[in-house]
């Protein structure tokens, strides 16, 4: 709790309320050097993976390590414990460990993982999925932020060189096993009347940038019967995610970011971007919930005497985490519940690669990326211990 405090001040959001720490912004940059002071203090060896992601080593860096950690930056106005508790509580459970004389008996890696939100590029877990070989070199260092900053820059602005991202097949080769832990973002703990659980799985879930292009004019001098309106359009669009995704059980729909072109009070837009988050237990119910809202936005766009382009800008399917791991620490920790998570983790692509696990710690409230996300302190308490001994166990 006191490390959390201690950042409480970085990427503090007064307009949002809440943090906004975007990767590489200056936020984030002082998350990065915060947490590399924090490993140091502890005896931690730091260094960053040619894919921006930090690994703070108890030792010598090796192969089979046990790796734990989360990441640093937030949505906008984005809760003050959805990737920092992570973090926080790895470096808690290596307090925990050093304290009691614990040496890890293999390599041993704290890891932050550089842009997990997608919140200045666009595209979620882009540290974890670079170091995975999961996006194209190329394609990511395009990815531009909304002032058309792009990736490759942001990465030479804090002295990396971009021209080195991409799959790192040694740095996979060192993770013998990978242990995140993170705040609930549900109710599933509170319902259970449990403080910590481990995950069960992750939906299938992607992100579809829809363009909408119409005739930009005058708000007075146009008759409504000229007009050409992507935003009525757009619109549709929103309704139509809410009804395809309510339509097929337990998918989920959003559009949380709508930028109008160019955005006056007394312009008709000339065009419209809006971004959808769609999820679902499979690869099969998303895509139809995706082909259903393309369609919809289609029609709306042709009534409309408009034109729409829907492009798919990051798809993970569903994850289910290794169920032996799974089991076994759960069993470690006196037999917690296993929960299916709606939301994306690193964890989530590591999961395709190495043995992956992840711990949740209850959220009273279930909310997140919002002000409201909440952890008790005694709760983030029993976390930290469920992780050092899950850790403890891992590197005996
Ligand atoms: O969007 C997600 O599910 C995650 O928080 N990146
Ligand atoms: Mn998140
Ligand atoms: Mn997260």
């Amino acid at each position: 709790m006191t490390d959390l405090a201690d950042i409480a001040d970085i990427g503090a959001d007064a307009r949002r309320g809440g943090f906004s720490r975007h990767g590489y912004d200056r936020a984030e940059l002082e998350l990065r050097e915060w947490f590399t002071a924090e490993a140091r203090a502890r005896g931690l060896d730091v260094e960053c993976d040619r894919n921006g992601n930090l690994w703070a080593w108890w030792g010598p860096p090796g192969d089979g390590a046990v790796v734990t950690g989360s990441h640093l930056d937030s949505v906008p106005g984005g809760g003050a414990f959805d990737g920092p508790l992570g973090v926080v509580s790895a470096l808690a459970a290596v307090d925990l460990l050093r304290g009691k004389g614990f040496r890890p008996g293999k390599p041993f890696a704290v890891v932050v993982f550089a842009e997990e939100e997608g919140g200045r590029f666009g595209v979620a877990c882009l540290g974890s999925r670079l170091l995975a070989g999961a996006i194209a070199p190329d394609a990511a260092l395009r990815l531009s932020d909304v002032d058309g900053v792009t990736l490759a820059d942001a990465m030479r602005s804090a002295g990396l060189d971009p021209t080195r991202v991409g799959a790192d097949a040694e740095a996979l080769r060192r993770i013998g096993t990978f242990v995140e832990l993170h705040v609930e973002q549900g109710r599933g703990l509170v319902d259970l009347g449990a403080p910590v659980g481990v995950a069960r799985s992750i939906l299938a879930h992607g992100r579809w940038r829809i363009s909408v292009s119409g005739e930009g004019n005058h708000a007075g001098a146009t008759l409504m019967v000229d007009r050409r309106d992507p935003m009525v359009a757009a619109a549709q669009v929103v309704l139509a995610a809410r009804r395809s995704a309510a339509a097929v059980d337990g998918a989920r729909a959003t559009v949380g970011r709508l930028i109008p072109n160019p955005g006056g009070t007394n312009v008709i837009p000339s065009s419209v971007d809006l971004w959808l988050d769609a999820r679902a237990d499979d690869d099969t119910r998303t895509r139809a919930v995706v082909a259903e809202i393309t369609a919809l936005a289609e029609a709306a766009a042709a009534e409309e005497g408009c034109t729409v382009t829907v492009t798919e800008e990051s798809y993970g399917d569903t994850v289910i985490f290794d169920p032996t791991l799974r089991d076994s620490l759960s069993e470690a920790l006196g037999g917690v519940p296993a929960l299916p998570t709606g939301a994306g983790h690193d964890a989530g692509i590591l999961a395709a690669h190495v043995p992956t696990a992840m711990l949740f710690v209850r959220n009273p409230t279930g909310i997140s990326h919002a002000p409201a996300e909440f952890a008790e302190p005694t709760d983030c308490a029993e976390g930290v211990t469920a992780l050092a001994r899950t850790l403890e166990t891992l590197a005996r």
